[in-house]
This record gives C-alpha cells, structure tokens and sequence, in this order.
C-alpha cells in the first residue's frame, strides 16, 4: 500500500509560492525536508512537484532506465535563450544526441590537459592582482573567482579574451548572461499570463538573448574566417563530426552550445572555489594540510599540469566543499513516460508518483544523509573524501555534477581549473578573513555562492 505524500498547505492559483524564499531556495526547501522529510510535494507555478532528500530516494531516481532528466520551471525558460543546447535539451531530443557524441571527446582529458596554459594564463592575472593588492585591501572573494571562470571559458570555449581582471564593469556578454538567467527564473515563478504584461522585462530578456547570440555569431565568423588547427571547443563544435551519423552541429546548434558553455561553465566553479577558500579558513588543519601539500609538491617553481594529478589533498578538499554546498543545489528528474509499468513506486513501494512529474533532488540534503556520512555529516572534512573512502561510498551518496547521460560534461575542465587556481593560490599567499566572525550566508541565483565573503591576501615569506 502506498502512503500519501506530505507536503504544506498551499494557496489556490498561487500554491506553495510563499514557502520559497527566492534568495535562498535551498535553505527554504532544507527546512521544509527537515519537517516532512525524505519527500515532500509543493504546487510551484501551477504544477506539483516533488523534492527528496535521502539517499536512498536518490540511489533509485539515478536509475535511468526509470527515470530520466526533467526540463521545466527555469530550465525550461532558459531555453527561450539557448533551445536545445546540451544542458536544457529534453530527454532524448536529437541536436542534444548529436552534440553530445560529438562533443565528449573534446572535454575527455587530453582535451582539457592541452587547455592548462590558458588556464594558467587567467590563473596568473588573478594572482598577480592580489599580490598587488596587499594584505590590507579586502577581496571580494566570488567576484574575482566568477571573473576567473568566466575569462577561462570564454577563452578556451571561444578564444574570446574578456579581460574580467581589467575592468571593474563586466563585459557586456556577462551582464546580458545574468539577465537571461535571472529573468528565466523570475518567469518560472510568476503565473504564465503575466509575462505578457510585464513588456519591459520582456524586452529586456529579447535584447539580452540578441545580445548572447550576436557575440556567438561574432566570433564563429571570425574563427571560419581564420581557421586554424587549436584543439579548442570551437573547433570541436565546428570541425567535429558525429562517428555514428556523420553528421556536425548545426550552426544553431553551435551558437546555442557556446552561449550554453559559458553560462553553465562558469558561476558552478567559481562559486565551489569560493566555498573552499571560506571552508579552509574555517578549518586550519586542512588549510595547512593543502598549503603544505602544494609545497612538498610544487614547491617554488611553476605549478604544471604534471602536478594536476597529484594533489590528493586538495582534491579531497574540492569534493567536501561540492559534498556541503554543492554549487549546482539539486537537479531534476521525472520517471521515464515511455516506462510500460502502468503505476510507479519509490521507496519501495512506499511512495506513487507520476510519470512526467518533476522530482526534485536537494543535494544539499542527500549529501548530508546521515546513513552515509554519518554522525558528523554537517563537518568538513576532506580526509573522508582522499581517494580510498571516497571511492568505497554507496553508489550515488556523491552527485554534484548530476547523473548518468545528462550529468556535467565540464567536470574535467573545473576540476584542472580549481586544482591549478587553489594551488597557485596557497604557494603564493596565506588568507585570512576579512571579518573573523564572518557566519556563511548563501545567495542563490540559478547557483550557490557565499554572500558576503571579503578576505585578505598576504604574500608568502614563510617558506624557502
Ligand atoms: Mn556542469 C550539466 C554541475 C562545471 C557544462 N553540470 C551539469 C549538471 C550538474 C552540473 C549538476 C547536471 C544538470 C542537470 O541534471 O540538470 N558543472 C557542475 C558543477 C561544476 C560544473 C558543480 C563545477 C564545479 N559544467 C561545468 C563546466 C562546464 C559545464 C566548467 C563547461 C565548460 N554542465 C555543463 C553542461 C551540462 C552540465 C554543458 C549539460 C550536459 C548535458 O546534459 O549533456
């Protein structure tokens, strides 16, 4: 017998709206798990949908042959700027299945190692800006780092120099990004007929999107109209051929893919760097374990990317940070509408749901399931994620970057980038806080990211 499942009282039309606190979703919808549990329903934007926060839940809806990714509320609308991109396709639409056979090989890791000196490049200008800022200015710790990412991918993705660290305005492409993204949720959230009224932020979503793709069109003309033979993601996108079809991306597809990389390649790391850096210098002994790490290491001379691989520890500093405050907070997931089972079950049994229906995955939650973390699941420690126990946990107690077929194709390409950023950052400078009582507040857009966070940066005389 299956059992009701709990949820709060809504309001007719406008649901469960009121329970949401849209600067911080995460944490609204932490409380409401912790008061129905590992399921719960809310009626958003005139549908029910369904958030789990166990493992246990979530080691079932991985299972894609029942369930699948779910596009709706604001992923849905960012399609109005990117269609059918890889990361707001729907399950199994075809440019989707074209872009990602061609496109995996260009993020596998020989791809991503001949990307390290670009990388490198931008690594350093961040370096040098807060060596030259001295130990007394404060640092806005996630605006330099989303000035960081973003200059990486841009010129990676599209050899397109942004020069972030140069101004303190953004460039134009960034502040139409932020605009198709804040507008996309803001538009999940209103009822559908008001969109139509409100003809300002109409036109303002429109020109930002012309905007995005003008700077796309921009620079493929450019790139057909000098080729060359870099082992870039343009040219993936541009030269790369499906093995199985033959077939390449479509010009749209192209653009939709590039806008769709520097949106999804960009706010998730910065915000996991930031995390890290406040998450060290909250605990010293991993702070000193990582520095220490980097010098034995690395020591005095050019970090390279031989040294990528070996440092475990501030690998095991990375996932704990994505275990605590995973930067993309949760992902969606429906069960699959071509299954032939006429009811469908979770928690064996305990629980009906519907096909199509969006189930929502708070990862925040899972991930501090005590069955798997244990007792001390809301800590930060990063012994518990070197490689040994890391690699011993339960299938799917560890999703930061999603699941299966549509899980993150840019995890290679954050991870060279964090672990090369953290450790010219730590051989480089000891960091304090700028307020040493400073409590961790989330902002949340599409994202997480620390609010508030200012820290100062000292150059290192303690070593030689
Ligand atoms: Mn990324 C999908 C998290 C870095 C490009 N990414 C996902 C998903 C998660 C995610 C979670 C699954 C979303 C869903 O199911 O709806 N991504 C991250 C995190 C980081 C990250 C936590 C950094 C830390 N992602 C990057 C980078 C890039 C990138 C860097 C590009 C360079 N991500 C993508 C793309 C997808 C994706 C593209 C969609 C993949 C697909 O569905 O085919």
């Amino acid at each position: 017998m299956s059992q009701p499942i709990p949820g709060p009282p809504g309001l007719p039309i406008l649901g469960n709206i009121s329970d949401i606190d849209p600067a911080d979703s995460s944490n609204s919808l932490g409380r409401l798990a912790d008061t129905y549990g590992e399921i719960f329903k809310l009626s958003l934007g005139g549908t029910e949908r369904l958030f789990i926060s166990s493992h246990e839940l979530m080691n079932e809806v991985c299972d894609e042959n029942r369930f699948s990714k779910n596009v709706s509320g604001p992923l849905e609308q960012i399609r109005n700027g990117v269609k059918d991109g890889l990361f707001t396709a729907y399950h199994g639409e075809r440019n989707w299945v074209i872009a990602h056979r061609v496109l995996m090989p260009a993020f596998g890791p020989l791809s991503i190692r001949s990307m390290f000196d670009e990388m490198h490049d931008i690594a350093s200008q961040l370096v040098a800006k807060w060596a030259r800022f001295g130990a007394r200015e404060k640092i806005n710790v996630t605006d330099d780092f989303t000035r960081l990412t973003l200059d990486s991918i841009a010129l990676c993705a599209m050899d397109t120099r942004f020069n972030s660290f140069y101004h303190d305005e953004m460039h134009p492409f960034v502040n139409a990004m932020v605009g198709l993204l804040a507008e996309s949720g803001a538009r999940a959230r209103r009822p559908a007929v008001a969109n139509y009224f409100l003809r300002s932020a109409q036109q303002k979503y429109d020109s930002d999107i012309a905007l995005l793709k003008q700077v796309a069109t921009e620079v493929v003309a450019e790139r057909r109209a000098n080729p060359n033979d870099k082992k870039d993601l343009l040219n993936a996108m541009i030269k790369g051929r499906d093995a199985k079809t033959g077939e390449g991306l479509t010009e749209e597809s192209i653009l939709n893919n590039m806008i769709t990389f520097l949106i999804a390649g960009h706010e998730t790391t910065s915000g996991m760097l930031s995390f890290l850096f406040y998450y060290l210098l909250k605990s010293p002994s991993a702070y000193q374990a990582a520095q220490k790490q980097v010098d034995e290491v690395v020591g005095r001379g050019p970090v390279t990317v031989d040294h990528m691989s070996k440092l475990p520890y501030i690998e095991a500093c990375l996932r704990e940070t994505l275990r605590l405050t995973p930067t993309a907070p949760g992902i969606t997931v429906q069960a699959r509408e071509d299954l032939t089972d006429e009811h469908v079950y979770l928690g064996g049994g305990k629980y009906e749901v519907k096909k199509g229906q969006p189930i929502f995955c708070l990862l925040n939650k899972i991930h501090r399931d005590p069955s798997v973390y244990g007792a001390d699941a809301e800590d930060f420690k990063p012994e518990r994620m070197l490689d040994e126990p890391f690699s011993k946990l339960p299938p799917n107690s560890w999703k930061p970057f999603g699941n299966g077929m549509r899980g993150c194709i840019g995890r290679p390409f954050a991870w060279q980038e964090a672990i090369l950023t953290t450790a010219m950052l730590l051989q480089n400078f000891n960091f304090r806080f700028d307020d040493p009582s400073y409590q961790l507040h989330i902002k949340q857009t599409l994202t997480i990211k620390p609010k508030d966070f200012f820290m100062h940066a000292t150059l290192r005389d303690d070593i030689d």
